[in-house]
């Protein structure tokens, strides 16, 4: 592409993708065949032989070992951080000072003061940049969903009741992980569904199931209070054994909706009465992930940001600070929102509780 994003051209968006785990081989995948007006240019990883497999799959897909590389790279001029959490805040802050696009998987990063200090980076800069990947806003029912609560025809929501559950996940997984890799969806959907932040967290811990190693809390149910007075309630249960599950039930004033009992085919056959679930994220949320990749390119190239900014991401990992402080003690904890910058970008959701301190969070 000749001509920089947003300033109309008609050339594909050449994406480079950091990060060749399970979601970047996901939006290589994407990138290379379902994805308009975009082009899949690069991938990085630490592991360049991991990276060189992924690429040799599509053609004309250049390779780097050093995501940084990547990034300045004159013929990348978006990119799709896949990486661990904790390389994020590097990655982002290269985005930003190169000018370039980026559509940033959660966690936007391990703990809100460095998510802060990207929310206050994009917005020296002068223009969004940062997309966050909560794909849950782009699932055609979620967003069903979050339209007929916005029109007000069930009028004030009240509460929220999600159910998340993984049928598996590596061994490695642990009770914080569930915090800051799965709760962390639930917490951007009630953001998003009430308008509202959320202002204490309480994350309560259940006898546990017999499939994970000693000292691991799962399952898990925490315990949100909005900032207007609503409450949600989430479980997450990342070892259920069963499959890929995700709820949410809303219950407005004059009527409730809910995602996720289950749609395609009903079958009966073989013993078997009923529907399938899908074994992991990739399948049920296919149809978002696509959604949400192709409203990033396409927002990229008019010089836009749509979906969750770096605020949401900062307000979703401040609440998940404070839920790892609850799992840890077991009482409740207040999340303190850093004031939004008047001066600066204007951001999706007001903070709450505004507060001059930086986020932080207390018993
Ligand atoms: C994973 O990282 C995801 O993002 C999935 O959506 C979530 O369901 C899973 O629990 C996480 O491990």
């Amino acid at each position: 592409m000749t001509e920089s994003p947003g300033t109309g051209t008609s050339a594909a968006l050449r994406v480079g993708v950091i990060g060749v785990g399970m979601m970047g081989a996901d939006h290589a995948q994407r990138l290379a065949g379902r994805v308009g007006n975009a082009r899949l240019a690069a991938v990085a990883d630490p592991d360049r032989d991991r990276a060189r497999e992924l690429a040799e799959r599509f053609t004309d897909v250049a390779v780097f070992a050093d995501p940084l590389e990547l990034i300045s790279d004159d013929d990348v001029d978006a990119v799709v951080i896949a990486s661990p959490g904790f390389v994020h805040e590097e990655q982002v802050l290269a985005c930003i000072a190169a000018g370039k696009h980026a559509l940033c998987e959660k966690p936007l990063t391990m703990d809100a003061d460095s998510s802060l200090r990207l929310v206050k980076a994009e917005r020296a800069g002068g223009r969004p940049l940062v997309q966050v990947g909560f794909m849950r806003r782009f699932d055609p029912d979620y967003a069903a969903m979050h339209a007929m609560l916005g029109s007000g025809d069930l009028g004030r929501l009240l509460l929220v009741h999600n159910v998340h559950r993984n049928k598996t996940v590596p061994d490695t997984f642990r009770s914080e992980m569930i915090v800051r890799d799965s709760l962390v969806h639930e917490v951007d959907v009630c953001r998003w569904l009430f308008g509202e932040e959320i202002t204490e967290i309480t994350v309560h811990s259940p006898a546990p199931t017999g499939s994970v190693a000693d000292g691991v809390v799962d399952p898990q149910v925490a315990v949100f209070r909005m900032a207007g007075g609503g409450m949600a309630t989430t479980e997450v249960f990342v070892t259920c054994g069963v499959g890929y599950e995700v709820r949410c039930e809303a219950s407005a004033e004059r009527g409730n909706a809910t995602v996720g009992l289950g749609s395609g085919v009903f079958v009966r056959a073989a013993n078997r009465w009923g529907g399938t679930i899908a074994d992991d994220f990739r399948v049920r949320f296919a149809t978002a992930y696509d959604a949400e990749v192709q409203a990033w390119v396409d927002a990229s190239r008019r010089g836009e940001v749509v979906g969750a900014t770096t605020w949401d991401g900062y307000a979703a990992t401040a609440v998940c600070e404070a839920g790892l402080r609850s799992l840890e003690t077991g009482v409740p904890f207040s999340v303190l929102l850093a004031a939004t910058d008047p001066a600066g970008l204007p951001t999706a959701t007001p903070s709450a509780r505004p507060d001059k301190s930086p986020a932080r969070s207390r018993p």
